[in-house]
């Protein structure tokens, strides 16, 4: 079949948006028409060419929603007409990974997925007979995608295409960090670093949870009245304070119950650790950094308690825990709305990438 998508045909290009062949599911694979995706950092860093796995052409796009059009042979959890959320992180509930109860990293076709190809190693999409990659195993920026059986999460029927496709990443990202990886308890005081898509929906997890004291740290003077809206009870400018950290524990106490680094800012992980309470602060890190970086610290401050963690995904088993993320949603106990800043037809995505890198959009979500 033909599909529409916005092609990456290589670095630091503006998509183009074509008519693309699409060949039907394999066994174990799903034909899904996409309704909406966000637009993500993550899209941004592979389009700008700064990603090491990063390869064209390729259709990008990993925070999607839709319907299932058609299944291949041995689908057994899905057929058509499922509302589905694409999954960059699979659950296959079978590898060693997915048994092990302290990670959500199911390996099951990762190294597959990380090529850019189905697990068979073919592509389903083409242009004139040459192979167009896939990308996080999901390619939301096209009308139609076919994406393994493993990598879809089944959704409830009522729920909005154009705010749920923020669940395949930003909202469980930031969310499941708090839930699923920290278990924040209530009365925990939290300090979230960086007030992006991210960020606010750290914050929104930790209001969540009953987190006592929400700190939120930003650059941007224009993210305090954001954060406010969704449960952020202090912020600091690290431009109006001499010293972030003493910022943190004058207002804690002796320092957080734990931070979360929603930058991908070297310096700004060394803040997040050393800002944590002794002898119990827990400091995840979120954001992204740069190829090659490397952080750094007094090893004293983890022989003291301080302790550093890594999150993907917000820890989120996707097939499990994504439809229990949409319930929270559909429940008002999470806001999406009001982060969905802008929505745009497929032939404008480049300018919810414009919209991005300007800092004036949270989310915007195209609409197929
Ligand atoms: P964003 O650009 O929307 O937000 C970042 C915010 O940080 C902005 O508001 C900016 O003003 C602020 N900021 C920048 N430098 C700062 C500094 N030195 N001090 C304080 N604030 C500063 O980005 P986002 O979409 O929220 O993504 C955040 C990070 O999370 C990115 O690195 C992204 O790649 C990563 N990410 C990680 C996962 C995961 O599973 N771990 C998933 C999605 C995204
Ligand atoms: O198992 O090695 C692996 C893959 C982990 C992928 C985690 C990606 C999380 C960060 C990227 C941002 C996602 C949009
Ligand atoms: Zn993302
Ligand atoms: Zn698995």
């Amino acid at each position: 079949m033909k599909t529409r998508a916005a092609v990456a045909f290589g670095a630091g290009q503006p998509l183009e948006v074509v008519d693309v062949d699409l060949e039907g599911p394999r066994s174990g694979e799903v034909l899904v028409e996409m309704m909406a995706t966000g637009i993500c950092h993550t899209d941004a860093f592979t389009l700008s060419g700064d990603d090491p796995e990063g390869a064209f052409p390729t259709i990008l796009g990993h925070e999607g929603a839709g319907i299932v059009r058609e299944v291949g042979a041995d689908v057994k959890s899905l057929r058509p007409g499922d509302h589905v959320i694409p999954l960059y992180t699979p659950e296959c509930r079978e590898c060693n990974f997915c048994l092990h109860p302290k990670t959500n990293l199911c390996q099951a076709i990762r190294e597959t997925q990380g090529k850019g190809v189905m697990p068979d190693g073919s592509s389903r999409f083409s242009l004139d007979g040459k192979p167009l990659l896939h990308y996080m195993g999901c390619s939301t920026f096209a009308n139609f995608s076919v994406l393994p059986e493993i990598a879809l999460a089944k959704v409830r029927e009522d729920a909005p295409f154009d705010k749920i496709c923020y669940i395949g990443c930003g909202v469980t990202t930031g969310v499941g960090a708090v839930v699923y990886s920290a278990k924040v308890e209530p009365g925990s005081t939290v300090v979230v670093f960086g007030l992006g898509g991210i960020g606010l929906n750290v914050i929104q997890g930790a209001r969540l949870v009953g987190a006592s004291k929400i700190i939120g740290i930003d650059l941007n003077p224009k993210r305090e009245s954001l954060g406010r809206k969704f449960g952020m009870t202090h912020f600091i400018n690290p431009n109006e304070v001499s010293n972030v950290v003493e910022a943190v524990t004058d207002l804690t106490r002796g320092g957080a119950d734990y931070s979360f680094e929603c930058i991908g800012n070297v310096k700004v992980m060394r803040q997040a650790l050393e800002c944590c309470h002794k002898g119990w602060g827990e400091c995840y890190i979120i954001g992204v950094a740069g190829a090659g970086q490397e952080i750094s610290t007094r090893p004293f401050q983890l022989v003291t308690g301080r302790s550093w963690h890594g999150v993907a995904f917000g820890g989120a088993r996707g097939r499990t825990d994504v439809p229990t993320i949409v319930d929270w949603y559909m429940d008002g106990k999470i806001n999406i709305d009001d982060l969905v800043t802008h929505t745009m037809p497929l032939a404008d995505i480049n300018k919810g990438f414009d919209l991005m890198h300007a800092g004036e959009s949270i989310r915007s979500v195209v609409i197929y």
